[in-house]
């Protein structure tokens, strides 16, 4: 990541789920001096503003519990688009808009990296395992989808064919909290790495994370970071529509921020599901640009960076 422009693209997205509030995300980071912060830790920012979802297709969903399908798909079109656009002169950064934008920006970086001949991790750092199909989910809210479908799950018909899958082996959760029964299954029978709340406590943040990025390494891969807000505990972030207890505490959550750094290996954030028309005097917003300025290299002292 060293020193590449860093492009902030809007998605104001929010048919993913039925709170409103979450579409004033991005104007929310840019309030809170996302691109001040980024500039002060030396790095040129091209604010790319809000994005445009496509055109609206007719669009059959799989049954009536899922909810503004077609908009969805719409938003995960631009977000292709857009980001594959970026990824090739410059780190994307996705500011949300609620987690179903990942849908778009996972999948545009996969596509990149498949056309640089790397593999993509993925690192979910999130309450939640977003690994519902619009088949399984309940609720029929997509933002709790966005991991299924990027690593090629089936009842995903309507949305955009994907350019390249993530390999569920490459996609590491961090912070899980919050796991329906049908996702807790096809879970157990996928490899993707999950480590809930419990796991933290009892070996640290730390240990699970080290593990994951070593094979980043190994493998010259890309790192895509998607940071879902209750990923944090609701004490520190109130901002977010599904707020669960136990959530990660403000060290921990920078302390993940800074690893990433000094592992020098993400290329592109998702900054997503922040609601702030639910936030105390912005206080999440400000957590959440704090944690991004963290992971671009704020750090209190000047220390050499230890091996990870
Ligand atoms: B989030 C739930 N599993 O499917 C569902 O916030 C929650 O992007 C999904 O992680 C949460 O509705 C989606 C109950
Ligand atoms: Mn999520
Ligand atoms: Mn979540
Ligand atoms: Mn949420």
């Amino acid at each position: 990541m060293a020193d590449k422009t860093l492009f902030l693209i809007g998605a104001t997205v929010e048919s993913g789920q039925r709170i409103a509030g979450c579409g004033m995300g991005p104007d929310a980071y840019r309030a809170a001096g996302l691109t001040t912060i980024l500039r002060d830790l030396g790095r040129e920012v091209r604010d790319l503003g809000n994005l445009a979802p496509a055109p609206l297709r007719e669009v059959v969903p799989v049954n009536d519990r899922v909810h503004r399908m077609a908009e969805c798909v719409a938003w995960t079109e631009a977000l292709i688009e857009a980001g594959q656009q970026a990824a090739t002169q410059g780190m994307p950064i996705f500011l949300g808009g609620d987690h179903s934008l990942a849908l778009g920006s996972v999948a545009a970086m996969a596509a990149h990296a498949g056309r640089e001949g790397r593999p993509l991790f993925v690192l979910w750092l999130d309450a939640h395992s977003d690994y519902h199909t619009p088949v399984t989910s309940d609720s029929g809210n997509l933002h709790g989808t966005p991991v299924a479908y990027l690593t090629g799950r089936d009842g995903f018909d309507g949305f955009p064919e994907l350019a390249a899958k993530v390999d569920p082996a490459r996609v590491c959760m961090i912070g899980l909290r919050s796991v329906d029964t049908e996702e807790r299954a096809a879970l157990r029978s996928s490899d993707i790495l999950t480590h809930d709340m419990r796991d933290i406590d009892e070996t640290g943040i730390v240990r699970p994370l080290r593990e994951f990025l070593e094979r980043v390494r190994q493998e010259n891969g890309l790192l895509h970071v998607s940071l879902d807000v209750d990923f944090l505990d609701p004490a520190i972030a109130p901002a977010v529509g599904t707020t669960v207890p136990g959530g990660a505490t403000f060290r921990e959550a920078h302390l993940v921020m800074e690893l990433l750094h000094d592992s020098g290996l993400v290329s592109s954030l998702d900054l997503v599901e922040l609601n702030p028309m639910l936030d105390e005097r912005g206080k999440t917003a400000r957590l959440m640009i704090d944690l991004t300025a963290s992971l671009f290299g704020r750090r209190v002292i000047d220390r050499p960076n230890r091996p990870f």
